[in-house]
């Protein structure tokens, strides 16, 4: 039987250079019903592709870039220009700047469309982010599983289910020590919104941890 790291269920989840602060239901349930179903409509959600083998495959989300003019963002060779903030993700961002206590210029809006869609390992810590990131993420919709481990020991590991209106930030060396992803699931769930609030520095770009095209290889064995 595979060992299931313990599923973390209130908001204290530590670790070695893990800051991770919890906020449950920090979106009161009909705000947040109200900004999922706008959400669906306002964001431009695209499909983008990773290139594997010579192979160009779909991402397994749906994704868009929100910020402020001139805020790029590139992982696994797909490059986000900037789309204009829009009245929900505005509202949204004055809430997280209030949890965060730092303020976005950006956020990368992911659509779960059902349980086959997923986020591979990853840190969010490009150089454009600096060394220490404040990450805000918001959970609209479906519940999934967010893990956590540690870059230099997999054995390490945080489980923690995100639900309808939390707001997670992690903050520090979180980063630069752990990787987080949201793994695919058999069972039958809904669409879920996930919102990752960041501030883009001026910095010039290079290459990040973040590697969808590592996902699609690692899926294609059945071990993402
Ligand atoms: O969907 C989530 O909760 C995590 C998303 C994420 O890790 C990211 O966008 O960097």
């Amino acid at each position: 039987m595979v060992d299931q790291p313990p599923l973390f269920d209130d908001d204290t989840v530590t670790g070695p250079d893990l800051e991770l602060a919890v906020h449950r239901g920090a979106i009161a349930p009909p705000v947040a019903d109200r900004w999922l179903e706008a959400l669906l409509h306002e964001v431009p959600w695209r499909q983008d592709h990773v290139v594997v083998f010579g192979r160009r495959s779909p991402i397994p989300r749906l994704q868009a870039w929100i910020g402020d003019p001139g805020r790029r963002y590139a992982y696994s060779g797909i490059e986000l220009e900037p789309q204009p903030w829009t009245p929900t993700l505005t509202a949204v961002r004055e809430l997280v700047t209030g949890l965060a206590g730092t303020p976005a210029n950006s956020v990368l809006c992911n659509l779960y469309r059902d349980g086959h869609d997923s986020v591979a390992w990853h840190a969010d810590d490009e150089p454009e982010l600096g060394p220490e990131p404040v990450i805000a993420s918001v959970s609209l919709g479906a519940t999934r599983r967010f893990q956590l481990r540690r870059r230099d020991d997999p054995d390490e590991r945080r489980d923690l289910e995100l639900r309808h209106g939390d707001v997670i930030v992690m903050s520090g060396p979180t980063q630069r020590a752990w990787l987080h992803r949201i793994p695919r699931t058999a069972t039958s769930v809904g669409r879920r919104v996930n919102l990752t609030f960041r501030t883009i520095l001026d910095q010039p770009d290079r290459a990040s941890s973040r590697d969808d095209a590592h996902e699609a290889t690692s899926r294609t064995h059945g071990t993402g």
